[in-house]
């Protein structure tokens, strides 16, 4: 398994912090990006329980809450627990392939411009965009690379990028406008095939390579469905690191399409691509061809247990487990649980009414009987007959890991 910590176009080298990286770990607070007119005046106060900081990332990453992994932040085991069916922003996971911007929404302004519009570039304030019907629905937000750490440490196989156990996951509730009604009003033409957001956030450099802004295009029958352009999260304005003041949430579909601090939107009326599409997020490896699968578009289906692994259970006692599982396809519809490694198998209680594009949380009792290590297995199928295997097929950078989980625990 690799040390690198970005999940982008170029992997960095195992161990290698390149001296742009290396400015950014030492900076004390989140270095300034992009266009400084934006930049708010004053920096974060340092958070005063002394919680941890990544570099870059603005709100408190307190241990118990959050694992850092180089410029990003997962979601730590165990801190789902206790939470309902909406992950509270101050322990959402936080992917920034650089850092995060600190955006004024007076002065921000989203621009649509490309040649599958009908006439010139439109504009639109936050007031503008705030005043549009506006349209409020519940969604996962997964990076393609949540599980990536399995792959090598269940399948012994290696993989480039940031090593995420289950923690890049978070379920919010997002109010914005619908993509669709922007583009409309921005007069899209017939001739659009493919709608590409860029953030406002730094260029990605990696290997002395500039990237550009992140970007990456949506087909435009995606864009014209259920896209949101989110100033809400959970009923409050998008804390800056999830990309306040106006972020795309692309339900269902692998994190990068949901493109934070959004800026610009290119309408083409010819196919878009992106190093976020040609290099990353497409599928290399003996299963694949040589230049790859198409780009990624969906996430695939897992299940998590709530308690962390390693976690104690008193024999000849009944406990409660708890977990959740989701799928991209469709919402799931069964959940099973192995309390012996694999060997049985039983239906695990479901919470919650299962719904598309989020999780369902689930629970089954088990009272262990010897002392010594145990293996816990959860297993989801979907409304679509989706199960998870119990290996998942290899891919070089570690992508929609569908597994089941041997999430290990102790009794004694
Ligand atoms: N502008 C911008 N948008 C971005 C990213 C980024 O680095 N910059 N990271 C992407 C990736 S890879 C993921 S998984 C999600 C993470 O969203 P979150 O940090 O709000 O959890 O944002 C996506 N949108
Ligand atoms: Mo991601």
């Amino acid at each position: 398994m690799s040390a690198a910590t970005a999940s982008g176009p170029h992997p960095s080298r195992p161990g290698g912090v390149d001296r742009r990286d290396l400015l950014k770990l030492l900076a004390v607070t989140p270095v300034a990006p992009v266009a400084a007119q934006w930049a708010a005046a004053a920096p974060a106060a340092a958070d005063p329980a002394g919680a941890l900081a990544a570099p870059g990332i603005a709100k408190p990453l307190p241990p118990e809450l959050f694992t850092i992994r180089g410029t990003n932040a997962e979601t730590a085991p165990g801190a789902f627990a206790g939470t309902g069916g909406l992950t509270p922003a101050d322990r959402f996971f936080v992917r920034n392939h650089t850092s995060t911007p600190r955006l004024g929404e007076s002065e921000w302004r989203l621009t649509v411009w490309g040649d599958g519009l009908s006439g010139g570039p439109v504009r639109f304030t936050y007031g503008q965009l705030r005043s549009m019907p506006s349209v409020t629905r519940t969604a996962f937000l997964e990076c393609a690379g949540n599980g990536r750490d399995y792959y090598a440490t269940q399948q012994g196989q290696s993989v480039t990028g940031t090593p995420w156990t289950l923690g890049a996951i978070g379920v919010a509730r997002w109010r914005g406008v619908r993509l669709a009604d922007v583009l409309r009003r921005a007069g899209i033409s017939g001739q659009a095939v493919d709608v590409m957001p860029r953030g406002l956030d730094d260029a990605y450099v990696t290997g002395g390579v500039s990237f550009g802004r992140p970007r990456r295009p949506l087909p435009v029958a995606k864009a014209m469905d259920d896209v949101i352009l989110a100033y809400e999260m959970n009923g409050e304005p998008l804390p800056y690191d999830h990309g306040f003041p106006v972020r795309v949430v692309a339900p269902a579909w692998v994190g990068i399409a949901s493109i934070k601090w959004l800026g610009d939107i290119e309408v083409s009326a010819t196919p878009l691509s992106s190093p976020w599409t040609t290099q990353s997020y497409r599928l290399f490896g003996a299963a694949y061809p040589p230049e790859g699968s198409a780009p990624l578009t969906r996430q695939t289906i897992k299940s998590m247990f709530e308690c962390p692994p390693g976690a104690v259970f008193a024999p000849g006692r009944t406990h409660h487990l708890t977990g959740r599982s989701w799928s991209a396809a469709a919402a799931v519809r069964t959940v099973e649980v192995s309390t012996d490694g694999g060997a049985h198998w039983r239906r695990a209680r479901l919470r919650d009414t299962p719904h598309r594009d989020t999780w369902v949380r689930w629970s089954a009792d088990w009272r262990p009987r010897h002392d010594g290590p145990a293996v816990l297995l959860a297993r989801a199928t979907d409304a679509r007959g989706n199960t998870q295997p119990l290996t998942s097929v290899h891919n070089t950078q570690g992508y929609l890991f569908d597994a089941v989980v041997r999430h290990r625990v102790t009794v004694g």
